[in-house]
């Protein structure tokens, strides 16, 4: 008989204490702490087969610590709340976190749940899929192997009929979407924050035997007080800093949770907690650091609350201890807003930033900062339809303009973001994807750079867009998708700027996979756009055959006219010392002079 892999030999019985009553766990993919934030994006998007190229470039990915237990050492700030919530009830040895491999260790007789959290474990995510699709696989990148591996361990264990399997986290969506309760052998999906009662309700039931629901959803919490905060080691040492957004787009699941800037005084605690267990990197989890500071405050959340900023990531990143910092995600139409406070946080974070580009960047160790800014669309008609307050302060007329203002402040400051293009929505018309075409071409002639992350449209659970339907598979793409898609992945791979991916093995590699399998499984529109991004037949030449959208240059707003276009009422919260301030607030004399100029 086959050897079970989830118990092994020395130990048939399980743990010698009989097990831990609740056992944490999450894919290991995800609890990582090896390598920063790149390597987890990439094996979310990376299908199975392209394993051997992150072992070559990471050999030691896999190798994780642990404390003197057996348990892990660091996990995932959701493991971490999950435990922190449970603490608040159970004993700390009747819960532990750990590591995939090391289950058996911990579950046994004694164990009533196990319990897991996940970020993505089936990669039906945006962004996620649709790479794995274009590189020619079925639909299981890396992450989503591992993460089912995880699954049938836990299936497997000879103690499964005694324990229930609880699942959490921001991708436990896609097992009810997917309905693969069965296969996975999940009890129960929970959908909200652990740290709610009904939370900790639904534990007391699994301990109980109780029958649990497939899906619960609980309550998240409205007071900043209630969330709590993690006082030992995460994974990239993320500590959350920000809930909710309140720019309210249509698709976006975050937004959907009530805008809360967390107290300063338990993010230092947290951070110095992860300084303590070993961590030298911090990394605040956001959806928009900008919002941080000025929530509920009589400044509207837009304008950034820059001396709380500067205050909050100074004392982050002198805290003793912390030797890099990475930024989370942000929006773009703060740094139009107030390029001085992305001067004064560029001065701060970039000593401590482990990004380099030495191609693009002007400081003295070619060093970077790269946080996650949604672009989604360069058309203004698709923009209003399913982010009309994304630029606030500014008019979604002015989209392009502000994404290419902010973008010029960022670059200028050494910010060279990682933004997300939305390919496919729903209606979305041939001029809608122009219009975005145009915008890429547009930074590519301002010579401006952004890691630019088209994915389809993929419409999120509970988010207003859930029921929409858009382009679901990459052979429904058109030609002008495609030839999205392609020219920004040519952006970012403009030669030099990412050494290890060597942007020509690249593109003449993108050549032969076409020949052997992309051309049927992406179909006849994705052919032109191809050789577009192989850089074998020149741009023009492609234009001039007709074979790909030519584009035509934008006519834009610059910032003084961006500020300008706002409403007087909110000129009062516009800095003097950024510039370009509207002529009628500045004082008169003022005003004459620049008219006369
Ligand atoms: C930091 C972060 C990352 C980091 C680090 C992740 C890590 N391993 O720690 C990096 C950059 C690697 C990353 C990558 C990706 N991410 Co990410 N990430 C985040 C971010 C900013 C914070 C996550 C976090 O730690 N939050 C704090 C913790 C405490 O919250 P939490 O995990 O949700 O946990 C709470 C509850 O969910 C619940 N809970 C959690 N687990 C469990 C378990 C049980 C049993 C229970 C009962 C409850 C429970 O309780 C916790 C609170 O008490 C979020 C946005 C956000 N604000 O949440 C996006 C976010 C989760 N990421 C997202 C995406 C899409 C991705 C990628 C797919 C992007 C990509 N294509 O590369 C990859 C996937 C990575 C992978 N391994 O597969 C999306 C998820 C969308 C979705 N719902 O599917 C989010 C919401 C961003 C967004 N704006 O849309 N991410
Ligand atoms: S700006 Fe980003 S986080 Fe905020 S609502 Fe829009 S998509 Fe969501």
């Amino acid at each position: 008989m086959k050897p079970n892999p989830f118990v092994p030999p020395s130990a048939p019985d399980g743990p010698a204490d009989g097990g831990r009553l609740i056992v944490l766990t999450a894919p290991l993919t995800e609890a990582i702490d090896h390598a920063g934030y790149f390597i987890q994006m990439a094996m979310a998007s990376l299908p199975i087969w392209m394993e051997g190229v992150i072992n070559r470039k990471y050999p030691k990915w896999r190798e994780v610590e642990h404390n003197d237990d057996g348990s892990a050492r660091y996990m995932p700030a959701g493991v971490r709340l999950v435990e922190k919530s449970l603490l608040r009830e159970y004993r700390s040895d009747d819960v532990v976190a750990c590591f995939p491999d090391d289950l058996h260790k911990f579950v046994g007789p004694r164990t009533r749940v196990v319990a897991v959290s996940t970020h993505n474990p089936l990669g039906v995510t945006f962004a996620a899929g649709v790479y794995t699709s274009i590189f020619g696989s079925s639909k299981m990148p890396i992450n989503s192997h591992y993460s089912r591996e995880l699954f049938a361990k836990i299936k497997s264990s000879p103690f499964r009929d005694n324990f229930k399997v609880i699942v959490g986290g921001s991708g436990g969506w896609q097992i009810i979407q997917t309905n693969t309760y069965e296969e996975l052998s999940v009890d129960c999906v929970v959908e909200g924050r652990s740290e709610s009662a009904d939370t900790l309700e639904l534990f007391r039931k699994a301990i109980m035997g109780e029958e649990l629901p497939r899906r619960v959803d609980v309550k998240h919490p409205v007071e900043r007080e209630a969330i709590l905060f993690p006082d030992t080691r995460t994974t990239f040492g993320v500590v959350e800093m920000t809930t909710g957004c309140g720019r309210r787009c249509k698709f976006c699941v975050p937004d959907l949770n009530p805008q809360i800037d967390l107290p300063k005084d338990k993010i230092m605690e947290a951070v110095r907690a992860n300084v303590r267990n070993g961590n030298k990197q911090i990394s605040l989890a956001t959806e928009d650091m900008f919002i941080w500071g000025q929530v509920h405050t009589d400044t509207p959340f837009y304008f950034p609350n820059r001396e709380a900023l500067v205050d909050l990531y100074s004392d982050i990143v002198n805290t003793p201890g912390v030797e890099q910092h990475v930024l989370s995600h942000c929006t773009i139409a703060p740094a139009v807003v107030d390029p001085q406070l992305i001067k004064q946080l560029s001065d701060l974070l970039l000593p401590k930033s482990p990004i380099h580009f030495p191609y693009l960047s002007s400081h003295p160790e070619k060093k970077a900062l790269a946080p996650l800014i949604g672009l989604e669309t360069g058309s203004v008609r698709m923009a209003k339809q399913i982010m009309s307050s994304k630029g606030v302060p500014f008019s979604i007329e002015d989209w392009p303009s502000v994404v290419l203002e902010g973008l010029r402040v960022l670059n200028e400051n050494n910010w060279f973001p990682a933004m997300t293009l939305i390919v496919g929505n729903p209606g979305e018309t041939d001029e809608d994807v122009m219009d975005t075409i145009d915008l890429v071409y547009e930074m590519e002639r301002r010579g401006l750079f952004a890691f630019l992350i088209p994915s389809i449209f993929t419409p999120l659970h509970d988010t207003r867009m859930e029921k929409e339907e858009g382009v679901r598979q990459t052979r429904q793409l058109t030609p002008l998708q495609w030839q999205l898609m392609m020219k920004c992945w040519k952006m970012n791979l403009r030669p030099g700027q990412y050494s290890w991916w060597g942007p020509m093995a690249w593109r003449v590699g993108s050549i032969g996979m076409w020949l052997y399998k992309l051309r049927r499984l992406n179909g006849p529109n994705f052919t032109w756009p191809l050789w577009m991004f192989s850089g074998a037949i020149p741009e023009k030449t492609l234009q001039r055959m007709g074979k790909i959208y030519a584009g035509k240059p934008l006519k834009t707003k610059n910032r003084r006219e961006l500020l300008a276009s706002l409403k007087p009422k909110d000129w009062q919260y516009l800095r003097p010392d950024n510039g370009d301030m509207p002529v009628a607030h500045v004082p008169q004399a003022a005003a004459q002079a620049m008219t006369a100029r």
